[in-house]
């Protein structure tokens, strides 16, 4: 369900640091304590042994990916409309993380019109290609899903990395991007997961080699966007052909090409910065990109010019992925774009001015959070307080002009109740009671009554198509 503990993934854990989190847990992870399980020397002995190197190093190579894809069905056998009456752009994608499935909902009638197994683990959201028809799904260990949601069909798979962070896809489907953190590794796959190419995660002069924090899909640049985890280095991979070279090493002279260039069709165009990125959110024409490491330190990176441009004020450990953007009116009448994001450390959700990065508004909630949720048809935003033991089964709705906590969801005692997705016209959010016996409860987004509750397995996440695919302002993309 982690990450693989192996010494090179551990460059950042000192080792008075991994005894600590061996005992104690670590906060926004599914790391639990083993403190009162395991004796000091047991501990120390534990922390010893995942430091020691592996032999031989485990290995997940271009062949290995090839000889693992498996193709389900004959995509000459699949129906080009939807074999269903429900409205294929309101449906719902729940991830059930208790029994490893994923269900499909009809959003207008708010009932379930399918469920299939998934891989272990999935993580991060799906990503749906432009027309709603396929969606790809990443699991922690690897695995890499497509889903004709039209036919409601698993229709490949193939093995991409042994711990994977998390998938992106482009708009018409062709090209998928992998984010791995064993191997270090970004693998590009085609839109039937093919093996295209993978790209060695390593630094500009190849010596020093990381994991991948995560790739996006950055839809107006026709590119992946992605960020190394131990090398402070943003990658632009564009997939159109009409690109420019990219230099590489001292170039004499651009416009007559002196010097040496690689083709800018699926390589690393690199900005070099100087912190490391775990989490990132952008501008909605994605020119800009605010990233932060676990470790606070924010900073905003311009994409064409390729430099870092401004400091962000964060602390404690903001979860810019799971960010969202709406537009505010300040005192002065002034409408101005900004963005929240939870803290995975802190009680606050913090909101920022996306054109002068300032800090509009620390907005105190009930404990630390993973998600934040909106529609532009809401004038609520929810956000959850799960790092909280006392407050995960509260959520709190946020006013999106005042900025002020205007209501609170409160659940039941110890079970966490988090991550929100809106129908399609924003009239409903449905909200996971993220236990095993579990349940998506769906809400009148305006009254905030409870209108429904549908059993389900640790539901995890959900997803609306249209939500995703328009990239709608109040979710994460
Ligand atoms: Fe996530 C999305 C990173 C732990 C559930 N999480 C993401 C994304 C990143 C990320 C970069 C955006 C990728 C995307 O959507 O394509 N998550 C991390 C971490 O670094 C962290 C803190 C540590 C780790 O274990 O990797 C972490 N995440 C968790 C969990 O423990 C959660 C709560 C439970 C789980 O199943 O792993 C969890 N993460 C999620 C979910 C999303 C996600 C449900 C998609 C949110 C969305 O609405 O789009």
């Amino acid at each position: 369900m982690g990450p693989a503990l192996l010494p090179d993934n551990l460059a950042r854990l000192r080792k008075p640091e991994a005894l600590k989190v061996v005992a104690e847990g670590r906060t926004a992870t599914q790391m639990p304590a083993f403190g009162a399980q395991l004796g000091k020397d047991e501990i120390a002995a534990l922390v010893d042994w995942i430091y020691s190197p592996v032999e031989p190093p485990p290995r997940w190579t271009d062949d290995d990916i090839r000889a693992s894809r498996i193709q389900h069905v004959d995509p000459a056998t699949l129906s080009d409309t939807p074999v269903f009456d429900a409205d294929p752009m309101n449906l719902f994608l729940v991830v059930e993380g208790g029994d490893h499935h994923v269900s499909v909902l009809d959003g207008d009638k708010l009932e379930p019109i399918h469920r299939f197994q998934s891989r272990f683990a999935l993580h991060g959201g799906p990503k749906f290609a432009a027309n709603g028809r396929y969606v790809f799904f990443g699991s922690r260990d690897g695995w890499i899903t497509k889903f004709d949601l039209w036919n409601l069909k698993v229709v490949a798979e193939v093995r991409a990395g042994i711990n994977t962070r998390n998938v992106a896809a482009s708009p018409d489907g062709k090209h998928v991007a992998v984010a791995n953190y064993l191997p270090n590794s970004l693998v590009l796959l085609d839109g039937d997961l093919n093996l295209v190419k993978t790209l060695a995660a390593t630094d500009r002069d190849g010596k020093k080699s990381s994991r991948v924090s995560a790739v996006y899909d950055a839809t107006p640049r026709q590119s992946f966007i992605a960020a190394l985890k131990d090398v402070p280095e943003v990658w632009e991979i564009s997939y159109t052909k009409a690109v420019e070279d990219i230099p590489t090493g001292f170039i004499h002279d651009y416009a007559q090409k002196e010097g040496s260039f690689i083709p800018g069709y699926l390589n690393p165009r690199r900005t070099i910065l100087d912190e490391v990125l775990d989490d990132f959110f952008f501008t909605q024409d994605y020119a800009e990109l605010m990233g932060a490491s676990r470790e606070g330190v924010g900073q905003v990176v311009n994409l064409d010019i390729r430099r870092k441009i401004a400091n962000l004020p964060l602390d404690g450990m903001p979860h810019l992925g799971s960010g969202i953007t709406w537009e505010w009116i300040d005192a002065g009448g002034k409408p101005r774009t900004v963005m929240a994001s939870t803290n995975l450390k802190a009680g606050e959700v913090t909101v920022i001015d996306m054109k002068t990065w300032e800090v509009i508004k620390r907005i105190p909630t009930r404990g630390p959070g993973f998600f934040l949720r909106s529609h532009a048809n809401s004038r609520y935003a929810f956000v959850d307080s799960m790092m909280s033991p006392q407050a995960k089964h509260i959520l709190q709705v946020i006013d999106k002009q005042t900025l002020e906590v205007v209501r609170e969801i409160v659940g039941e005692p110890g079970k966490t109740l988090a991550h929100v997705e809106f129908t399609r016209d924003g009239r409903y959010a449905l909200a996971s009671l993220w236990e095993d016996e579990g349940a998506v409860i769906v809400y009148d987004a305006q009254t905030l009554e409870e209108v429904k509750r549908l059993p389900m397995r640790k539901p995890v996440g959900k997803y609306n198509v249209w939500n995703k695919i328009t990239r709608e302002e109040g979710t994460s993309h």
